[in-house]
Parts: C-alpha cells; sequence; structure tokens
C-alpha cells in the first residue's frame, strides 16, 4: 500500500523534515506493508494544487499551511491574525499539538472540505526582509510586500502600511530581483533555504507571527482506515510532537549563523516593545475584520485561541 505525502517546501526544509520522519515511523510500525512517498514543493503543483489534490484523494497526506488555506478553509486564517500566538514557542507547540478549539472546533471546517485535520506545528519566528529599514508603518509607504494568499494576510500587510502583494512563494526570489516586490516575510530556515537574503538587506523581526502549518489527509482514506492504522498515526502524531518543534529549532539557528556568514553586511533589527506596539495597534482590528468575513463561531475561536496562548487583548 502507498501513501502519498505531498509538502510545500524544498528539500531538508522544516516540513521535509516532518514528512521524512513520518515516512520512517509509518514503514517501521506497519513493518513495510505502507511505504510513503514523499512529493516536494513543485513536484506536483503550487502550494493550492496539493490541497485539491489531497481533498480529491489523489494524494493521502499534504501540508496545508494556513498562510494559502484562506479560500478553501476560510476559519483557519484565524492563525494568520497578527500577534495572536505567544512569544514563547514552547506555548505555540502545546497548544498547536492539542488545543480542543483545534482539534474537536476547527477540525469540523476541514470535513467539511473532504479534509481530515492531521496535525499542526509552528515553524519558527516570521521575519521581514526588506530592502530598506522599517520600523514603524510610515516607513512601509510605497513598499511592495510580498505575502502568501489568504486575504487576512493581506489585510494585515496594508493595516501595517505596506502595498500587499500575494504570491506563490516560487515567484519570490525573482521578484524580489527584478522589484516587482520589496520585500517578504518567512521563518529564517525558510529564508536561507530560499536565499531570499541575497536579495534583500534587512533582516526585522517583529515579533508578529510565527509560521504554522497543519497537516491534512483526505478524510474518506481516513475513515476509510482500520482501527489499529488510526491508532498508529495518533502514535506517529505524538512523536512528531517534540521531533519537530526540536527540528524547527535547530534548523532557524542554524540558518540565521549561515545567512550572516555568507552575506556579513546584512543588517538584523529586532524591534523594541515599544515599536512592536505601533504595528500591534495598526493591525488590532484585523480579528473583527475576520470574524464579519468568515462570520458562523470565528469569534468564539478567535477568543478561545487567545487565551490558549495567553494573547488576550
Ligand atoms: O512563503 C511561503 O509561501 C512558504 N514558506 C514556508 C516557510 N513554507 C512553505 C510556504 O509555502
Amino acid at each position: 500500500e502507498e501513501w502519498k505525502f505531498a509538502h510545500e517546501e524544498s528539500p531538508g526544509d522544516v516540513q521535509d523534515l516532518y514528512a521524512q520522519e513520518f515516512k520512517r515511523l509509518v514503514e517501521e510500525k506497519t513493518n513495510g506493508e505502507v511505504e510513503v512517498t514523499i512529493y516536494t514543493y513543485g513536484q506536483l503543483g503550487t502550494e493550492n494544487d496539493i490541497t485539491e489534490l489531497t481533498a480529491a484523494g489523489a494524494v493521502q497526506f499534504s501540508n496545508a499551511s494556513p498562510g494559502h488555506l484562506g479560500t478553501f478553509v476560510p476559519e483557519i486564517q484565524v492563525f494568520g491574525v497578527p500577534y495572536l500566538l505567544s512569544q514563547d514557542n514552547a506555548v505555540n507547540k502545546e497548544v498547536l499539538s492539542s488545543s480542543p478549539t483545534i482539534y474537536d472546533g476547527m477540525a469540523k471546517d476541514f470535513e467539511s472540505k473532504g479534509l481530515k485535520l492531521y496535525t499542526m506545528y509552528p515553524e519558527g519566528e516570521m521575519v521581514w526582509t526588506t530592502k530598506k529599514p522599517v520600523t514603524q508603518p510610515s516607513e512601509f509607504d510605497g513598499v511592495k510586500f510580498r505575502v502568501m494568499t489568504s486575504p487576512i494576510l493581506i489585510e494585515s500587510y496594508e493595516a501595517f502600511g505596506a502595498d500587499p502583494v500575494a504570491l506563490p512563494w516560487g515567484e519570490v526570489y525573482s521578484g524580489l530581483q527584478t522589484s516587482v516586490i520589496d520585500a517578504q516575510v518567512n521563518p529564517i530556515f525558510f529564508i536561507e533555504s530560499a536565499k531570499f537574503y541575497e536579495v534583500t538587506d534587512y533582516l526585522i523581526y517583529a515579533g508578529q507571527q510565527q509560521y504554522t502549518t497543519t497537516i491534512v489527509s483526505n478524510a474518506g482514506f481516513y475513515d476509510g482506515l482500520s482501527d489499529d492504522r488510526k491508532k498508529l498515526l495518533a502514535d506517529v502524531k505524538a512523536e512528531l510532537d517534540g521531533f519537530i518543534y526540536e527540528a524547527q529549532e535547530k534548523a532557524n539557528s542554524a540558518a540565521l549563523a549561515r545567512i550572516q556568514e555568507a552575506k556579513p553586511d546584512i543588517k538584523v533589527i529586532r524591534l523594541s516593545d515599544e515599536q512592536r506596539a505601533a504595528f500591534k495597534k495598526a493591525s488590532a482590528g484585523i480579528g473583527d475584520s475576520l470574524i464579519k468575513e468568515v462570520g458562523g463561531d470565528t469569534a468564539e475561536v478567535l477568543k478561545a485561541l487567545r487565551k490558549e496562548f495567553g494573547t488576550s487583548m
């Protein structure tokens, strides 16, 4: 039996580390009865294509990050609301791996789209890379800022003062090179592996968001599994919650060192609490916009998550 697993990143990136370890554990625990085939970014299409392939059952598992999922499962955009997650990644790990708001509540939003929510994990703090320093919203004026395709991200960067442009990440390097865009945001490991630091000059830590990702499976596929196989998947998830948390931390700190070695004159700016407060204030209405646009129980979900992350306003 073959399980296809598609993700959104390059070989050796955080999602690939997860997929490789998932493959190793599933094959070991099924004594080779299940073989997992991994597809990296681009092999089966873009971020949005692999979600559709999973919903259609052509792929059994895939990463479907909230940043790309906003038009397919609109409720998931709650993870794009600025400053929702904790500054303490141990708290984020705990909530993302076991929150009842996510696994009992939001899981239903996935089910209605033919997807079974498997797991969520953080990939690291999102860092802005820009061609000029930005320490306050007014300095974003006229900056064409690439974001993922979820509508809430576009609204957030508008609120921060920038001109957001939604693009698949495969177009970001050349976009920065040719000044179609001037800036983008991603975790450090990804800025290094996709080489975005080569075509920007500043790394700016604003503390506004962690990159979060979701792994989903095809719902019909999951429902058809035996109880033993479902238990196996739950066991693998529990083992990988700890594994990926450490793996992403290591990947991010090693990548920052490598960027600074490859480009010694890159400038690192860590916004002060006061500077962060200005961006926080500028984007304070984003939660309410989401509630208005998505409706349903979004208000309750946002409130419950803020409580779990310890970031209630
Ligand atoms: O910026 C993006 O679109 C990509 N960033 C990461 C960290 N993973 C995959 C995603 O598509």
